[in-house]
């Protein structure tokens, strides 16, 4: 059914999603920690389970009372109508699945318990001591056959619209596009960029494994053809440029580190990849931006927005409106066709995803998505090195092994990284090379592993030589910090 509505209206996403969009950020936390970048999946399947369980409750009720099924099943139409057309980016035609599924609802409770057209004929007084019939009229033969005819019906519905929902999908147009080279490319990486050492996360990430998080349940579907970029607000010369207009521009392509800020000490919600993209500051200057306008908000197709000091969005450094990632265009779940990339501060306040406005304001005057929600409205990516080998509580034979990581200090870079075992003292690590300050660095130093248990710490210094906080605080409001530990058992 969802395959005719363009945009993707199917009852259980537009509900999951007003959850999403309604739940406390509490909520949201835990479902981040909890399923990590599957918190999209539990939420569908809670979703789906609570509508089960309402609509069995609502079917069980109908069987003693036929117009308690009616009403509840119109309540059960009605939340899933408000929240397709409460959604931000609501398509005309949004509320149809869940129209012609109350609708069929409907029918199939008339089939299956509605009143009888017959009225049983008046019991013979010589016959009431015999047992009455069921009160309702159930019947069994007449409730099994519609219901397989119904789950029959509905697994056909299924299969056409998934078959529709094909005709909307970007990844034909994807594949199809062709970039342009940037006018300015990023250097060929140093060979030492990567230590080659077992365990350490390579120092690109390859797309198919980098983190995703995002508040969509569905991924914003948006061909380069309907794609279109505007800056308004607070501008001399509001502008409005096609996806062929902005390709036109020149293009610069960089190796920039993001980070999640909702990533723990020594969490997987960092990547680095090779981004090209237009800069950001020459299309900020054609529009002229007005002065007092101390905030970008940046807007993407599905209404979820960040906010951007103007002030670092424009101070020189590789700020861009992406359109391509490790040599491809953006997957579709990296925010295709274009997105923000700012070096140096946290996803919320700087990555956004399926772009579509930019828009000058202020600080004072508009608060982006995770603002609303307590997190810190100017988040700078905090110092960190992480331990990728060994793995904690892991199991070691005594000998040389590699403790190795990658650290970031995203747009002030990384100057060492030091690692400490038990109560020993601090050894500097080998540092793998940069292409430049806005990147991860990996980290290496060879450890002669005595048996028996040991704890194994790592800190970075940033670029300036001060130290990571040692100072342990969650992610809330503005990233987490704390030096990364492990332990492990030497045999
Ligand atoms: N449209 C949109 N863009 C978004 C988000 C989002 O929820 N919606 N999440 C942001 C956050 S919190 C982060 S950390 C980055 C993650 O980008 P990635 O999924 O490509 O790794 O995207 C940002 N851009
Ligand atoms: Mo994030």
């Amino acid at each position: 059914m969802t395959g005719v509505v363009e945009g993707t209206s199917s009852p259980v996403v537009s509900v999951g999603e007003v959850v999403v969009e309604h739940a406390p950020a509490w909520l949201k936390d835990f479902a981040i920690a909890t399923f990590g970048q599957d918190d999209k999946p539990a939420l569908v399947a809670g979703t789906t389970v609570v509508l089960v369980v309402l609509s069995a409750v609502v079917g069980v009720a109908s069987t003693r009372r036929w117009r308690a099924g009616v009403v509840g099943t119109l309540v059960l139409g009605a939340v899933g109508v408000v929240s397709a057309v409460s959604r931000p980016d609501a398509p005309a035609g949004a509320a149809l699945p869940s129209l012609v599924g109350t609708a069929g609802a409907l029918a199939v409770l008339a089939l299956l318990v509605g009143p009888r057209r017959t009225s049983a004929p008046p019991v013979p007084v010589a016959e009431r001591s015999r047992p009455a019939p069921p009160p309702t009229g159930f019947d069994r033969r007449r409730f099994l056959l519609s219901a397989g005819l119904v789950a029959g019906g509905a697994a056909v519905a299924g299969g056409v619209g998934r078959a529709l929902q094909r005709r909307f999908d970007v990844a034909g147009a994807r594949e199809a596009l062709v970039l342009p080279s940037p006018s300015s490319p990023g250097e060929a990486l140093a060979a030492g960029v990567d230590l080659a050492t077992e365990g350490v996360t390579p120092f690109t990430t390859p797309n198919g494994s980098f983190y995703r998080v995002d508040t969509a349940l569905v991924v914003p579907r948006i061909s380069p053809e309907q794609w279109s970029l505007d800056i308004g607000g607070m501008v001399e010369r509001p502008l409005r440029l096609s996806f062929e207009e902005l390709l036109d521009r020149e293009l610069i392509e960089r190796d920039i580190t993001l980070v999640c800020v909702s990533n723990e000490v020594g969490g997987r919600y960092a990547g680095n990849a090779r981004w090209l993209g237009v800069p950001l500051r020459g299309l900020l200057e054609e529009a002229g931006v007005q002065p007092g306008a101390d905030q970008l908000v940046s807007r993407s197709v599905d209404g979820w927005t960040a906010g951007t000091p103007t002030a670092i969005a424009m101070d020189g450094r590789d700020a861009m409106v992406a359109v391509g990632m490790n040599g491809e265009p953006l997957p579709v779940q990296h925010g295709f066709p274009a997105r923000l990339v700012v070096p140096g501060l946290y996803g919320y306040t700087s990555a956004t995803k399926w772009l579509t406005r930019l828009e000058l304001t202020t600080f004072d005057a508009y608060d982006a998505y995770w603002v609303t929600r307590g997190w810190a409205p100017i988040a700078p990516i905090k110092t960190m090195a992480r331990i990728d080998t060994p793995k904690g509580s892991g199991r070691l034979d005594a000998g040389t092994v590699p403790i190795g990581g990658v650290a970031w200090a995203v747009h002030r870079g990384i100057s060492a990284v030091e690692v400490r075992v038990d109560d020993g003292p601090w050894l500097p690590a080998r540092l793998g090379d940069a292409p430049g300050d806005d990147t991860w660095r990996q980290w290496v130093l060879p450890w002669d592993a005595t048996s028996g248990r040991h704890t194994i710490t790592a800190r970075a210094l940033d670029g300036r030589g001060v130290v990571q906080t040692e100072q342990r605080a969650d992610p809330a409001p503005d990233g987490a910090t704390g030096w990364h530990s492990v332990v492990v058992e030497v045999r």
